[in-house]
Order: C-alpha cells, then sequence, then structure tokens
C-alpha cells in the first residue's frame, strides 16, 4: 500500500507516516521549502528508512495547485492524508488570507482525486474548531457548525468540500473530526506544550514565569499516537463517511497548568500570569467531543488518559530543559525565557 501524507513534518504527519511504516506501507510526504531545516521531527524516519523506497520526500504547497497534481499523477497512491494546513487558530486572526489558501488547497488535491483514473482514498483533517463551542453540549457527526475564526471557517470550507466531492462523484473522501490531541511533539505555541515546554524549564531554572492567556477555556484533549490510528480505520472502513475521535473528556487550561506544575513539584500560582495579548478575537469556550460513532463502528479507542498525556509532555520536556541547562553552562547556548 502507498500512501502519500500532506503536512508529514507537522505533529500528525510523525506519528501517522511512523503507524503506516510499521503496517508496511510506502509512505510518500510533502515538505516546504524553507530557509532553515524544517524536518526535525521525521529525522528519526528519515535516518531509518534511507536507501529504501519506503519513506519519500518531495517539495510542494498546498496552494500550488500543480505540484500536487503532478505528484498524485507520479506516486499513484492508493490512500492521501491531507493534514497540512496553518494550524495555528490565534495565528489565523493575523494570516487570515494565506489561512483560508491552505483551505483552497483541499480542494486542489480533491480535483486530482477526482480526476486521477485510479480510485484513491481520501482523509481530510478537519476539526472541532468547526463548533464553534459556545454551548456546553456534547458534540458528535450531527451537530451544528458555527465557526469563530479565519481557520475554523477554513476548515470548514474543505470539509464541506470533502463532502461534496463524495457525494457528487462517489469518491472515497471522510472527514475526520478530531478534537485537541497533543503529544511531546506538539508545535510549541499550542498551549499545552507551552506549558510543558515552561514547566521542563522552571524546574531546571532557567525560565522564570510563564505568560498564558484565557485559563477557563475548556478542551477535549487526547494523545496525537492514538489520534493517527482512528484516521487509519476511517480509511478502512466499508463506506466512506465522517467521523469525529475525541476522549469524551473535557479540562480547562487551568487544570492542564495544575497537573503539570504539580508534575514537576512546582507550585503553579508561583509562576504563571495571564497577559490579554494571548487572548483571541473570538474565543471557543468549550469542546467535548462524543466518539460513540468511532467506537462502535470502528472499535476505536483513545488510550491514553488525560494525566497520562499531561505527565508524558513534562517528562520529556524536563529532559530537553535538562540539555539546554547543559549547553547553557557550557556557554553554547546563550537563551533565556520569560
Ligand atoms: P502541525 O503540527 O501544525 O502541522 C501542519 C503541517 O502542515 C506541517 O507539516 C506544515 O509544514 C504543513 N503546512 C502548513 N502550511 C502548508 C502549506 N501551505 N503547504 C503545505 N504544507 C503546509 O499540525 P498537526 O497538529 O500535525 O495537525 C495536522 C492537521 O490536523 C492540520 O491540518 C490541523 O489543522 C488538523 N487538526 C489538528 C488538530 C490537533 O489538535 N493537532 C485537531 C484537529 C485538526 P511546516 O512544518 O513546513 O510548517
Ligand atoms: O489553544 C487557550 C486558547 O492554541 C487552546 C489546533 O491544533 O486544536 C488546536 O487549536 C486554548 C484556547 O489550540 C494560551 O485561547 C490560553 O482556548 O492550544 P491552542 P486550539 O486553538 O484549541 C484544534 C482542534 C485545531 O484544529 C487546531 O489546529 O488555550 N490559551 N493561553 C492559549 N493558547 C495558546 N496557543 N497560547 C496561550 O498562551
Amino acid at each position: 500500500m502507498k500512501a502519500l501524507i500532506t503536512g508529514i513534518t507537522g505533529q500528525d504527519g510523525y506519528y501517522l507516516s511512523k503507524f503506516l511504516l510499521e503496517k508496511d506501507y510506502e509512505v510518500h510526504g510533502t515538505i516546504r521549502r524553507s530557509s532553515t531545516f524544517n524536518t526535525s521531527r521525521i529525522d528519526s524516519l528519515i535516518a531509518e528508512y534511507e536507501g529504501t523506497e519506503k519513506f519519500k520526500l518531495y517539495y510542494s504547497d498546498l496552494i500550488d495547485s500543480s505540484s500536487l497534481t503532478n505528484l498524485i499523477s507520479l506516486i499513484q497512491p492508493d490512500e492521501i492524508y491531507n493534514l497540512a494546513a496553518q494550524s495555528h487558530v490565534a495565528v489565523s486572526f493575523k494570516n487570515p488570507v494565506y489561512t483560508s489558501q491552505t483551505g483552497i488547497g483541499t480542494l486542489n488535491i480533491l480535483e486530482a482525486v477526482k480526476n486521477s483514473k485510479k480510485n484513491i482514498k481520501y482523509y481530510q483533517a478537519s476539526s472541532s474548531e468547526m463548533y464553534g463551542g459556545a454551548n456546553e453540549e456534547k458534540l458528535n457527526e450531527d451537530s451544528i457548525f458555527d465557526p469563530k475564526s479565519p481557520y475554523a471557517a477554513s476548515k470548514l470550507f474543505g470539509h464541506n468540500m470533502t463532502k461534496i466531492y463524495r457525494e457528487s462523484y462517489g469518491l472515497f473522501c471522510v472527514n475526520g473530526i478530531l478534537f485537541n490531541h497533543e503529544s511531546p511533539l506538539r508545535g510549541e505555541t499550542f498551549v499545552t506544550r507551552k506549558i510543558s515546554r515552561a514547566v521542563g524549564r522552571i524546574s531546571n531554572e532557567i525560565q522564570k514565569s510563564l505568560t498564558l492567556g484565557n485559563l477557563s477555556a475548556s478542551r477535549d484533549w487526547g494523545f496525537a499516537g492514538d489520534y493517527v490510528e482512528g484516521m487509519w480505520l476511517m480509511m478502512q472502513y466499508n463506506q466512506p463517511e465522517d467521523w469525529v475521535l475525541s476522549t469524551g473528556e473535557t479540562h480547562t487550561v487551568e487544570d492542564f497548568v495544575k497537573i503539570a506544575f504539580s508534575a514537576a513539584n512546582l507550585k503553579w500560582s508561583d509562576f504563571v500570569q495571564t497577559d490579554k495579548k494571548f487572548y483571541r478575537p473570538n474565543e471557543v469556550n468549550y469542546l467535548l467531543g462524543d466518539s460513540t460513532k468511532a467506537k462502535t463502528k470502528l472499535n476505536w479507542n483513545p488510550k491514553v488518559s488525560f494525566k497520562e498525556l499531561v505527565h508524558m509532555m513534562v517528562e520529556s520536556d524536563t529532559k530537553l530543559a535538562e540539555q539546554e541547562k547543559l549547553l547553557i553552562e557550557k556557554k553554547l547556548l546563550n537563551k533565556t525565557w520569560e
């Protein structure tokens, strides 16, 4: 089996690649050209599969339709996982046009899939952000979408197009409506990783404090490793549908902070402050998912609990901070945090 993954350099790109390679897939992935190396998450896979045909990377951008069309006809994948996006909600308010263009990129891939002679299965990375989170209700595949950010609107466009191509042309296109999922490889500007990074550095005495935004926002946080298995299961189901992946538990940002600091035997209120600059123009207050459908039909069950996830991230970031401290002491790194 051959899979093409856009956004392979991201958090989910790493976990999905690893999962598919272990299932003996040939994995092809798109990376963006940047002035510095941007493959740190997948460097271990590049090294492991060097010189084999199992893991291949190509330069491409979601908003360059010809690069995607050419790649799809060159690779002839069995499955495409479209994970690429400008995925940061706060950034989407600063870069709304670019964020929306990455949403339109979905359409470039769907067109290529439609025009391909091969029956290619397509996975779209949809998001719980599309619901808007104004009410304290459990959200499933039938709940109403009410996007609150350019990111969410862009994702809803991709979601709707995926459904339209499925229904109009009989393509195997699925939407995975995934609630927040995190890991030690989460981008460092997302709140969970910002917290675990700070806890690791504060406990190593190389950071003094942590400034956050809205502590009362509530999210349904799971582990990314569990969620990529769900993506694959959706693609193996006997028909293309839309699926919610979530844990069914919600916690506030403050809950995450408390558990993370106590994992390092630190009193959070001694270090954490808030600043309005980290608030969003329009907040998604409360997200709680209901994955009954995925649990029943796909037999998908998240394995890592909220507390285990927080501890996993703090443990990993404490090790990273220990290395940073050593480099600072040897004067090989000249950096301070807050
Ligand atoms: P991530 O770590 O931010 O990774 C995003 C990936 O997209 C990176 O590889 C990035 O490349 C690539 N990318 C960004 N703009 C691109 C463009 N114009 N053309 C090609 N590639 C581009 O995100 P993630 O957490 O792995 O999430 C994967 C997908 O699931 C995203 O679409 C995200 O919106 C969606 N999602 C995530 C969550 C979550 O909680 N993690 C929940 C629901 C949905 P660079 O490395 O070069 O930046
Ligand atoms: O914010 C609050 C913030 O940026 C979570 C993306 O993967 O999941 C992610 O989007 C909450 C928000 O993730 C800070 O206001 C407080 O309420 O970690 P986040 P997100 O916006 O939920 C969804 C499902 C996706 O699809 C997205 O791609 O935390 N918050 N203080 C903060 N957030 C950040 N980033 N930084 C703070 O200092």
